[in-house]
């Protein structure tokens, strides 16, 4: 993450966009308990924003969980404290933690202030409430929470890009690699069985130079989703390389490793690949099994038999399975 600076994460392309971002209107939830000091600040809030008032915890919780709020201002002095509870709850939430809290304190209640700043309210606003403060704190927090939303989101998309094949949409070598150590380990922890298949597609670079490189793309596609069908939610299926697609089979000892190799070899083969409507292709694939074995097999060990027998296969005449 350290990696990714600024202009990855398209800050400075986006200037615009945020700018556009922070015209739309926000969703500001207000919660107090004081009907008229509730209906001031939204008839405030209302000439910028679309306001909700609620009265209480339970109702501003409710709201929170099924609607878009880009802001909550929080009576301090509801009852009970429960203003305090309520910012905890709002901060343990996934859906909520990220949510700006603005609280409306009374004078008289400084040290539950210092208790709800501590939890991680963003702002506060003393009474009697200045409109054109409140407005500007309002503008603040909103501003703020669009920008880190929209941070948030360009970090988890290429966080997703990064162990994400772009052609084909299956997990890329780099996930897999992370998420055989660990299977593997649990597979010895367990006491169950593991197996790894790797496909090769025959004679791939005839295909990229009889009908291009994008038809090429288009067969990669198509073999993805014939490999995909063919697996398990559970397997972990990976584009390994240019032609070379890995499944990781947690409990699944060798004949069964063998029949999913087997059926898939068969789709591959049975089946033209129609890669547009002019044009099909007759395509097979070779398939290479391995599975975890006692004593000191580790996940280099496994793939690396995996290979060779995938070698075998292609030694052999291809179109075929070995182990
Ligand atoms: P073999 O049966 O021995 O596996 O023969 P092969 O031709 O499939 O094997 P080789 O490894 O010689 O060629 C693989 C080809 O895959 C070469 C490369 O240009 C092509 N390739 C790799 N990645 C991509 C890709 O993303 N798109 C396309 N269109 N071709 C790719
Ligand atoms: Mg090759
Ligand atoms: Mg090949
Ligand atoms: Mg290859």
């Amino acid at each position: 993450l350290r990696a990714l600076t600024g202009r990855q994460l398209g800050i400075n392309e986006d200037a615009a966009l945020l700018k556009a971002l922070s015209n739309e209107k926000s969703r500001v939830l207000i919660v107090d308990d004081d009907q008229r000091n509730a209906n001031r600040i939204a008839n405030w809030v209302a000439t910028i924003h679309l306001p909700t008032v609620v009265s209480g915890p339970t109702a501003a919780l409710d709201e929170l969980s099924d609607g878009e709020y880009d802001l909550a201002i929080i009576s301090l002095s509801l009852a009970q404290a429960d203003a305090l509870r309520l910012c905890s709850q709002i901060r343990s939430v996934s859906r909520t933690r990220h949510l700006p809290i603005i609280l409306v304190v009374e004078p008289g209640y400084e040290a539950r202030l210092l208790r709800a700043l501590d939890m991680g309210v963003n702002d506060y606003i003393m009474r009697p409430v200045d409109e054109n403060e409140l407005l500007a704190r309002v503008k603040t927090q909103v501003r703020r929470k669009r920008y880190s939303d929209h941070l948030r989101d360009r970090l988890e998309e290429s966080i997703e890009a990064s162990v994400i094949d772009a052609l084909t949409g299956l997990h890329n070598r780099r996930y897999m690699e992370t998420h055989l150590t660990t299977l593997v380990e649990e597979a010895r922890r367990t006491g169950r069985a593991l197996s790894v298949l790797l496909a090769d597609i025959d004679h791939f670079k005839h295909v990229n130079d009889t009908y291009g490189h994008d038809i090429g793309d288009a067969v990669l596609r198509e073999f993805s989703v014939r490999f995909r069908r063919n697996t398990r939610g559970i397997d972990l299926a990976c584009r390994y390389g240019g032609e070379e697609f890995l499944v990781i089979m947690p409990d699944t000892d060798m004949s069964r490793a063998f029949q999913v190799g087997e059926r898939l070899r068969a789709s591959i083969a049975s089946d033209v690949f129609q890669v547009s409507p002019a044009c099909s292709i007759n395509l097979t694939a070779s398939v290479g099994l391995a599975t975890l074995e006692c004593g000191d097999d580790t996940p280099e060990t496994v793939f690396r038999r995996a290979d060779q027998a995938l070698f075998v296969a292609k030694r052999a005449g291809r179109n075929r399975v070995e182990a």
